[in-house]
């Protein structure tokens, strides 16, 4: 494709919409805008939040993506990223995957936070952040790159809200003082065989600090994470297909089990 030029962040953010809603995968963006830097990508980012909320979505959230060394080995990147979660973007526990809402879907487990009190960085460290936590849930992050075989740079990556699709939310709400976030463990099961395993560790050395790193990141572009926001804080293990009747099971020690069919 020769849609977006150097330059226009609006074409680009509307673009990657465009691709989202029609379901259609498309070449990255760096290949038309090779020096796309990622303060740039960012600004495309919040141009297409700018544009899901002015058509009626609603703000609920940050994710983190990237988080794990899992991930950051697979994509070539040692840098986490931060990207919006919409109401759109939620998938109520035990529905079937709305597979014409997406392209290639991939599941991947995550530890979400629901916030109570406010957080913005600079300096904000993982005790601090884990105090404005108000419950902790383990959930299932659907990812859905609107690239090509989900090939692209962190710079289109982001620009693409960190490949964002849908999620669920587990149905248990466990208080932040009552769990071991390091230790936390999660099996990810597709069709009652194991795929993966990995603990909270996985995720930056403990979900906090991935919650700490992005109200620091939010912060030093004058933003907070709000009261009642998820952050959901990057996929433990690998992301894996989810193909038509799988199902793919999350089964955390504390945080229960989040389940998906595949639809
Ligand atoms: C980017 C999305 C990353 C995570 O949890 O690491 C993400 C990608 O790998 O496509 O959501
Ligand atoms: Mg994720």
């Amino acid at each position: 494709s020769t849609d977006i030029r150097p330059g226009d962040v609006a074409r680009a953010a509307q673009v990657l919409l465009d691709a989202e809603r029609s379901r259609t995968a498309r070449g990255p963006i760096t290949a038309l805008w090779p020096d796309l830097d990622l303060t740039t990508a960012y600004t495309i980012q919040f141009e297409a939040l700018r544009r899901r909320l002015d058509r009626g979505e609603r703000l609920i959230g940050v994710k983190l993506g990237l988080t794990s060394r899992a991930k950051q080995r697979r994509m070539r990147i040692d840098y986490p990223s931060l990207a919006w979660l919409t109401d759109a973007m939620v998938l109520p526990a035990g529905a079937p995957l709305p597979r014409e809402r997406l392209i290639h879907p991939r599941a991947e487990p995550e530890i979400v936070f629901v916030m109570g009190d406010r957080l913005a960085g600079p300096g904000v460290t993982a005790a601090t952040a884990l105090r404005a936590v108000s419950s902790v849930h383990g959930g299932i992050e659907i990812i859905d790159s609107r690239y090509r075989d989900f090939k692209f740079t962190m710079q289109d990556a982001v620009a693409d809200n960190s490949s964002s699709g849908l999620f669920v939310l587990g149905p248990l709400s466990v208080a932040p003082e009552r769990l071991d976030l390091a230790h936390e463990a999660c099996l990810l099961e597709v069709d009652g065989q194991v795929e993966d395993a990995a603990t909270g560790a996985a995720v930056q050395g403990h979900p906090a600090e991935a919650l700490a790193l992005a109200a620091n990141l939010l912060g030093a572009r004058g933003l907070a994470i709000e009261p009642g926001w998820l952050v959901l804080t990057g996929g433990m293990t690998d992301a894996v297909h989810v193909t038509p009747g799988a199902r793919v099971a999350a089964h955390f020690t504390t945080l229960g089990t989040v389940t998906l069919a595949g639809g």
